[in-house]
């Protein structure tokens, strides 16, 4: 068997790959960067080739370990109507930081280095339960005591700025493309909050001089498995040991401040505006919120993938109502976007019959998402006065499935997962509502929240939707 490579691959790529140079940082190479960000950027390199990309594991080998002997290759699979075959060679260079520390500090501080873009997805941020710089978090305290050697991606961020701010470089720009509301703002505030434990001086001229816009980005990628190494095989003759497969649909929805020289990513596709955090907000109560309520009330229905969950009429127009009725009515609407239409095509997205998206994967990380994706929309219905029957629902459903991968002894993948099977095992809802980092004592407290959320409780002992 042939494996794929720069030698092996029977079409050229659009672009001379010795041509290229290395002008962007990534934090987090997983699939959905893969699918996602280094797609475009393949697509920038035809006709700029100046914006290749190092990818930076932070501890794990895997990604490198796969796709080094590719030359960094990999086949993007595209699923929809027509399948689509490509491969993508916007990555470069493979790092994994813990054994290339100085190749990765010596990348941070390149003046070739404009952009420094993050997929670490949302506990790779080390925030606290209110949002803010956990600064208790074991990868931060051990940043803080050795700065030049950092695991988080926060210490990575702050030792680069300081090698170039000692250098007298201008910062790089650090776009977060995680599922987080305001994700540039807060990953700035995150970043001075540390600068700030180590040097004020260096705080300073980060708050002041770096940029960190704020992003949406959006396709459907689901966890690649053998199945799919099988698949791809058989359509290029190639192996290739990680593959990447994604809905056809994709989005990305930039705030309009990547600074000077900047590469020309509108066009590739990607929308530049003032108003990103709108269409943040919209992609993450409605999409995510709605993707983590079928993952949590289908695991219980017995369904496997988005689509079989939506296959399932009740719980689906459950969702539909949810979308439309609760969450919409908390959004503003950016120019351009039709909520109602957003609405609908997202449905018919999770139905896309030529993808299997596992729930247990949507499952993955509840602690952590579900804040983020639910309790923000519950919290504005709330002082709308508006029910939140319905939008508490993947909260109790989660409780649900925690207590049975607990009393099952199934592995929760979570970074809370160690008490979170602690909770799942001694059960009851006052077990989970102790749990701060994911409820806030003052919403944990209020009876016009913990009221919906006991009947939704236990209704979810038998996984019963409300009307
Ligand atoms: C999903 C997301 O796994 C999950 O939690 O909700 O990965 C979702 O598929 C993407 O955000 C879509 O852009």
């Amino acid at each position: 068997m042939t494996r794929l490579s720069l030698a092996s691959l029977p079409l050229p790529l659009a672009y001379n790959r010795d041509d290229t140079t290395i002008r962007i940082v990534h934090f987090g190479p997983g699939a959905f960067f893969r699918a996602h960000q280094a797609s475009y950027i393949d697509d920038l390199l035809a006709t700029d080739p100046r914006w290749a990309i190092s990818a930076v594991a932070l501890k794990t080998s895997g990604v490198r370990n796969a796709l080094a002997p590719q030359d960094g290759l990999y086949t993007l699979v595209e699923l929809g109507e027509t399948t689509r075959f490509r491969v993508s060679g916007a990555i470069r260079e493979l790092l994994v930081a813990s054994e290339d520390a100085d190749r990765v500090a010596d990348r941070l501080a390149s003046p070739d280095t404009r952009l420094v873009t993050l997929t670490v997805t949302e506990k790779g941020y080390c925030l606290k339960g209110d949002g803010t710089l956990d600064l208790d978090h074991p990868d931060i305290r051990h940043d803080l005591a050795e700065p030049d050697r950092p695991v988080s991606v926060i210490g990575w961020l702050v030792e680069g700025l300081s090698r170039r701010r000692a250098a007298g470089l201008p910062p790089f720009t650090t776009l977060s493309c995680d599922n987080l509301p305001s994700n540039g703002s807060k990953l700035k505030a995150t970043v001075v909050r540390l600068a700030q434990a180590r040097d004020p001086a260096l705080a300073r001229w980060i708050a002041a001089e770096a940029r960190f816009p704020c992003s949406m980005v959006d396709s459907i990628t689901p966890a690649t498995d053998d199945a799919l190494r099988a698949r791809v095989l058989a359509e290029t003759g190639l192996e290739d040991a990680w593959p990447i497969q994604r809905e056809t649909f994709t989005q990305w929805v930039l705030e309009d401040d990547l600074g000077p020289d900047a590469p020309d990513l509108a066009s590739v596709g990607v929308t530049l505006t003032h108003d990103v955090e709108a269409w943040e907000a919209a992609k993450l109560r409605l999409l995510n919120g709605a993707h983590s309520t079928l993952a949590y009330v289908g695991l219980l229905r017995g369904h496997e993938t988005v689509r079989g969950a939506m296959a399932d009429a009740e719980l689906a127009s459950f969702v539909r109502a949810m979308m439309l009725e609760d969450i919409a009515p908390t959004l503003h609407a950016p120019a351009g976007l039709d909520i109602p239409a957003y609405v609908e095509a997202l449905l018919a997205r999770f139905r896309n019959p030529a993808i299997a998206h596992r729930l247990s994967q949507v499952a993955w990380d509840g602690s952590q998402k579900l804040p983020i994706r639910i309790l923000g929309t519950v919290s504005d219905a709330m002082a709308a006065g508006r029910p939140v029957d319905r939008l508490i629902v993947a909260m109790a459903a989660w409780m649900r499935f925690v207590e049975r991968q607990a009393r099952a002894g199934v592995a929760i993948t979570d970074p809370m997962a160690e008490k979170l099977v602690e909770t799942g095992l001694r059960g009851g809802l006052a077990a989970f509502l102790a749990l701060e980092a994911v409820f806030p004592p003052a919403l944990a407290n209020n009876p016009a929240f913990a009221g919906p959320l006991r009947n939704a409780y236990d209704a979810m002992q038998s996984s019963s939707l409300p009307a």
